[in-house]
């Protein structure tokens, strides 16, 4: 036999190992000795070493090929990964059914039936016949190239057993890892004093997300193939149990546990006896598939947005166990809501050991009536935050203590406020609290508020990380050397940024309003607020009554400023903001202005030579006047500069007024030296 060329005999060594490979990995069947494998293995390494030009990528030698990588480059899909609608009950199935029946206008309708597997949807791009791309499902759209990692599963055939494979095959399924490779893999975690993981799912994410292939290829990851997305020169057959045979034909491995059935009544038996032998399968699964089986009927079905109406997945319950709650902790997130979480006696559930649950908020702990000390039902399902489910009552110890949500922020110390009809407490701190330091800060920053260019969320999380700046008049006072000193920003950024920062100290009041952040003060409020109030002073002074004299200020914005601006912390930053220079011109309050355009609408288009779009806005605001962004018969004025564009033409064709902005100012002029 070694007398044939290389050629052919490392061709010969590659159909052979191909085979053996699949008869181990898919169907776990082998019919050589692992010695027969090396052997063979180590010879065709040899003639590849040899005669380099005979080392084709689809080779077997050749699964741990690439070196390892920065990122993975993003990979549009050719059709996009769609998800499915899930039914949690025999009533959501027996609707699915009848919906089917309802558009197919059939009695009784067939379906493939499938485990619904716990691991990653991945697409596997085939070009005539070898493996070439192998993205992530993302977000159905666009995935990650996952190419080098996929190809080291040695269940995935790197070339298609064809001798005149198609041009492009694009075959769907499920990487995940077998539930005895899970646990050898911790074991080995645990001989070498690594950390275990937690469950098979999230192990095979971990391994499928190196960026070193060698990584990838030491975790043994699995791979179900379930469908087919775009094929060129393959005939798609007639139907899904069909295309499973096609499928299994061309190597892959597809599940055994799976079944064309008739009806609802098939799909239900299908479920049971899943649920049934779940335990037993060598995988997890967190469900069934039912998918109509004739693709003519699941074209006919079409879809809804992203999910298949030809296709379910019937989830199993999720699991559910017994826990006590220790405590009740309080969180502040980044927009200063407190979350109260359960503190849990440790609990193995839904395939992970579970410590905390939300419990959202204090309504939700009165509704479910939770105490601390009680025993619980815990919940978890998929990828699901835990839950608790409900209170064991009759467990419910004498000293167990009812829940009260603190008047004080746990991290800050500032008053603690619950809106009207809002279910979430929040920290009044706003500007001051450490856990809503960097958003606060970005929305500061932001270019509708402040405009400093270039302070984003990196830079934000630098700042605060390392301690250089707490709260926004911070960033005031920074210097040239300890920015530049920052990792990744060198000189001319820092520069950049002091001049940013610099450069907004001259402001409007209003963006200085809405920069402070008050919850419920959007830009709008924020310009109503300082329109009314013409500056600072007046705003701070004013009560409740006073600030719904305001347009569009209820009592619960109302409620929003007075909560933020009462809380000591924020005016403390708000006074060290204004001795850091923000200035702006202040204006009489609206109430001693002189209102020239008040109850007119006007409309800006162009570009106008003096004035910007936010100056002209703000200074016809100022005069009372509305601006809108069409023009109609009840606008008053059109203000036309530069490239006016269509609103200029409709002004004409309406009889609407024009000005160009030296009329415009000397209508407020006039009006206002008439006063
Ligand atoms: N077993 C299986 N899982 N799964 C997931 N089949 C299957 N089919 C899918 C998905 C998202 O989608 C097709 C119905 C298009």
């Amino acid at each position: 036999m070694k007398s044939q060329g290389p050629v052919a005999r490392a061709r010969e060594l590659r159909e052979a190992l191909d085979l053996f490979n699949y008869q181990y990995y898919v169907l776990d069947a082998p019919t050589v000795p692992d010695a027969q494998y090396d052997r063979f293995f180590r010879e065709l390494q040899a003639l590849e070493e040899a005669h380099p030009e005979l080392r084709t990528p689809d080779s077997p030698t050749q699964r741990v090929g690439s070196a390892p990588r920065e990122g993975f480059r993003e990979i549009r899909h050719k059709v996009p990964m769609l998800s499915l609608n899930n039914g949690f009950s025999e009533e959501d199935v027996l609707h699915f059914d009848r919906r089917v029946r309802e558009i197919l206008q059939r009695e009784q309708v067939a379906y493939a039936c499938e485990p619904k597997f716990d691991g990653l949807a991945v697409s596997l791009l085939y070009r005539d016949g070898r493996l070439d791309e192998g993205s992530t499902r993302g977000d159905g759209e666009t995935g990650e190239d996952v190419t080098a990692n996929l190809r080291t599963i040695r269940a995935i055939p790197l070339r298609l057993p064809l001798d005149s494979p198609p041009p492009l095959l694009e075959v769907r399924g499920e990487v995940l890892m077998e539930k005895r490779d899970f646990e050898a893999l911790n074991r080995a975690q645990a001989a070498r004093g690594e950390k275990l993981f937690v469950n098979p799912r999230n192990a095979a994410a971990g391994a499928l997300r190196q960026l070193d292939p060698a990584l990838t290829a030491q975790r043994p990851l699995s791979f179900f193939a379930y469908g087919v997305g775009e094929a060129v020169g393959w005939p798609i057959p007639d139907s899904q149990g069909e295309l499973m045979e096609r499928l299994a034909q061309l190597r892959f491995p597809v599940p055994s546990e799976r079944a064309v059935v008739q009806g609802a009544e098939g799909l239900l038996r299908f479920f049971s006896k899943m649920s049934e032998i779940r335990p037993a399968l060598r995988y997890d699964i967190d469900g069934v598939v039912y998918k109509v089986n004739a693709f003519s009927q699941q074209q006919e079905l079409g879809f809804v947005s992203r999910a298949p109406r030809f296709a379910l997945a019937h989830k199993f319950p999720a699991e559910e166990a017994l826990s006590e709650i220790l405590d009740i902790d309080v969180q502040v997130g980044r927009t200063g809501a407190l979350t109260p979480v359960a503190r849990l006696r440790p609990v193995f559930v839904g395939g992970v050991t579970v410590t905390n649950a939300t419990l959202h908020n204090e309504d939700e702990i009165r509704r479910k009536d939770i105490h601390i000390g009680d025993q619980v039902w815990v919940r978890r399902a998929g990828d699901v935050i835990p839950e608790v489910v409900s209170v064991v009552l009759a467990e419910r110890p004498p000293q167990a203590r009812a829940f009260v949500m603190p008047s004080r922020c746990p991290i800050c110390g500032s008053r603690v406020v619950r809106s009207e009809g809002e279910a979430a407490s929040r920290c009044s701190g706003g500007l001051y609290c450490p856990a809503q330091r960097k958003q606060a800060l970005l929305h500061f920053a932001q270019r509708r508020a402040m405009d400093i260019d270039g302070l984003g969320d990196k830079l934000v999380d630098q700042l605060v990380d390392s301690g250089l700046v707490r709260t926004p008049p911070d960033l005031y006072g920074l210097g040239l050397a300890t920015l530049a000193d920052l990792p990744r920003m060198g000189d001319k950024s820092a520069r950049n940024l002091l001049e940013a920062i610099d450069r907004s100290r001259e402001t409007t009041l209003s963006r200085f309003i809405f920069a402070l952040g008050i919850r419920n003060v959007g830009e709008t409020t924020a310009r109503d607020l300082a329109r009314h109030f013409g500056d600072l002073p007046a705003l701070l002074a004013a009560d409740g009554e006073s600030l719904q004299q305001v347009p569009e200020v209820g009592p619960v914005v109302a409620r929003s400023i007075l909560d933020f601006l009462g809380e000591e912390h924020n005016r403390e930053v708000i006074d060290r903001l204004l001795d850091c220079g923000i200035r702006w011109v202040a204006a009489p309050a609206l109430a001693q202005r002189p209102q020239p355009l008040a109850g007119m609408t006007l409309v800006l288009t162009g570009v106008l030579p003096h004035l910007s779009r936010d100056e002209a806005r703000a200074r016809i605001e100022g005069a009372g006047g509305k601006v809108t962004g069409s023009v109609s018969k009840r606008t008053h004025y059109v203000v036309a500069g530069a490239d006016p564009g269509s609103k200029l033409e409709r002004a004409q064709e309406l009889g609407v007024p024009v000005l160009d902005e030296s009329q415009l100012l000397s209508l407020l002029n006039q009006d206002l030296s008439k006063s």
